[in-house]
């Protein structure tokens, strides 16, 4: 019976190497306010400005030590000074931009789609925008594009989907072919929303098709909330990374659509057994797979950098959970045909409290033992909400 236990320092020192070359993307929009379609609560630390966003995400980065790099939305994130004054306002505060998002689905040109727009003039646009994130990136030092798209449509009939489909690989083909070496085209799909009757690239094998299509440095991104119920997500990370095609993730949770919760909140059994199929995938390969692991949330209730600080340690604690599956004692038992014995071996793992180990290996590092203890008590939110208040006021804030 698998039974709560605590690791052993002789499998401590396994698994604690690869952890530690474990770094997570923080996103710049999850430090903003944001909301749903019916409204935002607006919160008085959120961040306003790209300033904002970096000094927040170097806060997470401060307390977990595993943050280096931050997501960039290029409508929503560069400033007047350009590439120059991003890269700088990052290094400034010990970051680096990691991911690189266009936006092709803001503009109200786009209400048709983007580059599987009817209108050749239109996708054009959406192709330009695409090249110039490249070159952005390039600039700022970026290793990724991250690629995604609303295009869709709402009717049967609306649209031919065969065209847009040799759209879209037209248009990735191209901005491929515009990359430098070393930058990664990530492809990410989603069943649905904002189109509710097809969406162009819905599914992985979709982004996959097109992905390979574009060019060798292409690859798929899983963001976690983007599949139907009940499909088995650690299948398709398991497909992609024996592919060579699994390209980074987006991690958040949902409990019924792309519910942008923090990771974890809901179904954390689900995410340690994504990281178990990566596990796998490392050992058959003998490296760590190339790939970015990103955070892809919007927090609308819960205080911004708390909710990214709980994810970074709820996504180290599963990782190290499934780091120390027993992956020997699970081929065995797959070879005897022992089902229980091979579930109990990820139940073991699974129900193994990791907690004091990684508080201890966090100070041995010279970070805090307690992450989210440590924000709490530095003042951060009181001395940003201070900060931002008047600043939100004056922009037109709902605030008495
Ligand atoms: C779309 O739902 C998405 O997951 C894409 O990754 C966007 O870049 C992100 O959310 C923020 O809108
Ligand atoms: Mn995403």
């Amino acid at each position: 019976m698998a039974s709560p236990s605590h690791p052993s320092d002789q499998t401590l020192a396994a698994i604690l190497p690869r952890l530690g070359r474990l770094s997570i993307e923080l996103p710049s929009w999850g430090f903003a306010d944001t909301g749903t379609r019916f409204g935002k609560f607006l919160q008085d630390a959120a961040a306003l400005s790209l300033d904002d966003k970096l000094d927040d995400a170097a806060e997470v980065h401060r307390v977990t030590g595993c943050c280096p790099q931050v997501a960039v939305h290029v409508l929503w994130d560069v400033p007047e000074g350009g590439a120059s004054a991003l890269a700088n306002a990052a290094a400034q505060r010990g970051l680096r931009i990691g991911s690189i998002n266009p936006n092709v689905f803001q503009d109200q040109c786009y209400k048709h789609g983007s580059v599987s727009n009817e209108d050749p003039s239109i996708r054009r646009r959406a192709i330009n925008h695409l090249l110039e994130s490249v070159r952005l990136g390039q600039a700022v030092g970026s290793r990724t594009l991250a690629l995604w798209f609303a295009d869709g449509t709402n009717y049967p009939g609306q649209g031919s989907m065969i065209r847009r489909k040799r759209w879209f690989t037209e248009a990735l083909a191209e901005v491929h072919a515009a990359m430098p070496v070393g930058m990664t085209m990530l492809v990410e799909y989603k069943p649905f929303e904002p189109a509710f009757y097809h969406t162009d690239i819905a599914d992985w094998g979709m982004a996959c098709a097109l992905a390979r299509r574009a060019g060798p440095q292409a690859k798929v991104l899983v963001d976690t909330g983007h599949h139907l119920p009940g499909q088995n997500i650690e299948h398709i990370v398991a497909f992609l990374a024996d592919e060579g095609m699994l390209g980074g993730f987006h991690f958040n949770d949902r409990h019924y659509a792309d519910d942008d919760l923090t990771t974890g909140s809901i179904d954390p059994y689900r995410v340690f057994r994504i990281f178990v199929a990566i596990a796998e995938a490392e050992r058959a390969l003998g490296h760590d797979l190339p790939i970015d692991y990103m955070i892809d949330q919007s927090h609308n209730l819960k205080p911004k950098i708390e909710a990214m600080v709980q994810t970074v340690t709820t996504v180290q604690e599963l990782f190290a959970k499934a780091l120390l599956v027993d992956l020997d004692a699970l081929d065995g038992a797959r070879q005897r045909r022992d089902i229980v014995a091979a579930e109990e071996c990820l139940k073991h793992a699974f129900a193994t409290d990791v907690r004091a180990a990684l508080a201890a290996w966090r100070e041995s590092r010279g970070l805090p033992a307690d992450p989210l203890a440590a924000h709490r008590s530095s003042g951060y939110e009181s001395r940003a909400a201070a900060a931002r208040l008047p600043r939100k006021r004056a922009s037109g804030g709902s605030y008495a």
